[in-house]
């Protein structure tokens, strides 16, 4: 009982959020390179306020990161030893093509990405890859509009077809786009989408979806073609919504906000627009321009799995004062009265990481992969950069336990869990350093001072138990 044998443990990563060597191996600028740290992230990630370039006034988190550009060997040595089975990881676009244009791939950056999954393959480590986690080339940017554009479509396909032949036989399983939804939250993170002042905001984005999603049943395709061993996920940031009240406008606002997320994979996965998505649309104005055989596209190359990150639960109101407190939030969700919240104000719900589970898997009937979960927290190192994190240990354990609850009670095929920042990284909502998720902690501030020296957590030696005992042990 439990987890099945072969469960795949382990933890994730962002090529943007750790790697740093922004300008080395040849590889070009994205997106995610000039997003600053402080007051100018949320307005610069939401496509607002233009920034294409570094300037003197921002400091720019992801330039160094933690370094793991010259760090991996080390760091995959950690995960091996805390026995991961799996390490969720995506390549940067712009390593492999630096403009995103190009005819020929940048061989440095294929290189990079060949020697860390031989390096996983010694220890035994499945790599699970993000073809892309929020990055888009500059240039494609700058000359296309990034997603906006069709063209994009054909130069992710070029990405796809390189890196799946190049890396047949070292990696099998892979993610098209890191959290799809996240283009309607933070369109530029999310898919390099800038407004100008009169923009049709949706129109433009509901058509960059569509790109995106093209892209990803055509990557399905070819992953299938290069290698029928290949797995391809869709990722999902996903979290049930509650209705604030059981008043009917309540839950109705609830599954409308479930539905704004769930849209993506409900192509992703069955295949076609969902009713609902395209009536929306159509009261919205928003007209999708597609191309003959792109419906078929979508219906022919539907995932294999659906993959996610669980955070949290969130709240739906009618209530115009609660809702004012939304503003602000990737996410919009209001204050649940019963639930407890991190540092960063999200909300702790382990019953609601089994609900989100059975949510998925009642509505596509295919095989989950967690893909991200853990708690953002300040750590407080002892002189010998010990942290004894047991709150992140009781955040674990708790959604470990409701994983395995939905597993074993509700019959939810469940086929790994990877935490999310198993190292320590930037986050990626406020590009702090300061909001660690690691079992490993590295020496490095939001200001961009450190060693970046590495050291265990006391999460390091519960989670090797935990993986040890493929769930059975989750004491602290
Ligand atoms: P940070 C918001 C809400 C849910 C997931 O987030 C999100 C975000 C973005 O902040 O993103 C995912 O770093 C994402 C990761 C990210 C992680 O959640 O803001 O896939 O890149 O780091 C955690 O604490």
């Amino acid at each position: 009982m439990g987890f099945r044998k072969d469960f795949l443990w382990g933890g994730a990563t962002a090529a943007n959020q750790c790697e740093g060597g922004y300008n080395e191996g040849g590889r070009g600028l994205a997106n995610v390179d000039v997003v600053p740290i402080g007051k100018d992230r949320f307005p610069v990630i939401s496509g607002d306020m233009k920034m294409l370039d570094f300037d003197d006034q921002h400091f720019y988190p992801a330039k160094v990161a933690i370094d793991m550009y010259h760090h991996w060997k080390e760091d995959i040595a950690l995960f091996a030893e805390m026995g991961f089975k799996t390490y969720r990881m995506s390549i940067a676009w712009s390593r492999i093509f630096p403009m995103g244009d190009e005819k020929e791939p940048n061989e440095a950056g294929l290189q990079f990405y060949e020697d860390i999954f031989k390096e996983c393959q010694k220890y035994g480590i499945e790599p699970l890859v993000t073809i892309t986690h929020f990055d888009c080339p500059i240039h494609l940017i700058e000359k296309y509009g990034a997603w906006r554009s069709r063209e994009l479509v054909g130069f992710y396909e070029n990405l796809c077809k390189v890196i799946f032949n190049r890396y047949k036989g070292l990696v099998k399983y892979w993610l098209t786009f890191n959290e799809i939804n996240m283009i309607l939250h933070a369109p530029f993170m999310g898919a390099g989408l800038n407004f100008e002042p009169g923009d049709n905001k949706e129109q433009i984005k509901y058509q960059a979806a569509h790109h995106e999603l093209l892209a990803s049943a055509i990557a399905t395709k070819i992953a299938h073609e290069v290698d029928p061993e290949n797995k391809v996920g869709c990722m999902l940031a996903a979290g049930a919504y509650y209705p604030y009240s059981c008043k009917p406008e309540d839950v109705w606002a609830s599954r409308q906000e479930d539905r704004e997320n769930y849209f993506f994979i409900d192509v992703q996965s069955r295949g076609e627009y969902p009713a609902y998505a395209l009536k929306k649309m159509e009261r919205a104005g928003i007209q999708l321009e597609m191309a003959e055989g792109d419906l078929e596209l979508l219906k022919a190359h539907t995932v294999d799995f659906i993959s996610f990150s669980y955070y949290s639960s969130r709240v739906a109101t009618t209530d115009p004062k609660l809702l004012e407190q939304t503003q602000g939030n990737i996410f919009a969700s209001v204050k649940n009265p019963y639930l407890e919240a991190s540092e960063w104000g999200w909300q702790i719900d382990p019953l609601g990481f089994r609900i989100t589970l059975n949510d998925i898997y009642d509505r596509y009937q295919k095989p989950l992969f967690v893909v991200e979960n853990g708690l953002g927290a300040v750590d407080v190192p002892d002189e010998n950069g010990y942290v004894a994190d047991d709150y992140r240990i009781s955040y674990l354990a708790e959604h470990v336990q409701a994983m395995k609850d939905a597993v074993e009670i509700d019959g939810v095929d469940l086929l790994g869990y990877t935490t999310w920042g198993c190292i320590d990284l930037v986050s990626a909502g406020t590009g702090e350093m300061k909001k660690r998720y690691g079992f490993i902690y590295v020496d490095r501030d939001n200001e961009g001072n450190g060693t970046l020296k590495r050291s265990k957590k006391k999460s390091f030696d519960w989670y090797k138990k935990v993986i040890a005992t493929n769930g059975e042990d989750l004491s602290n």
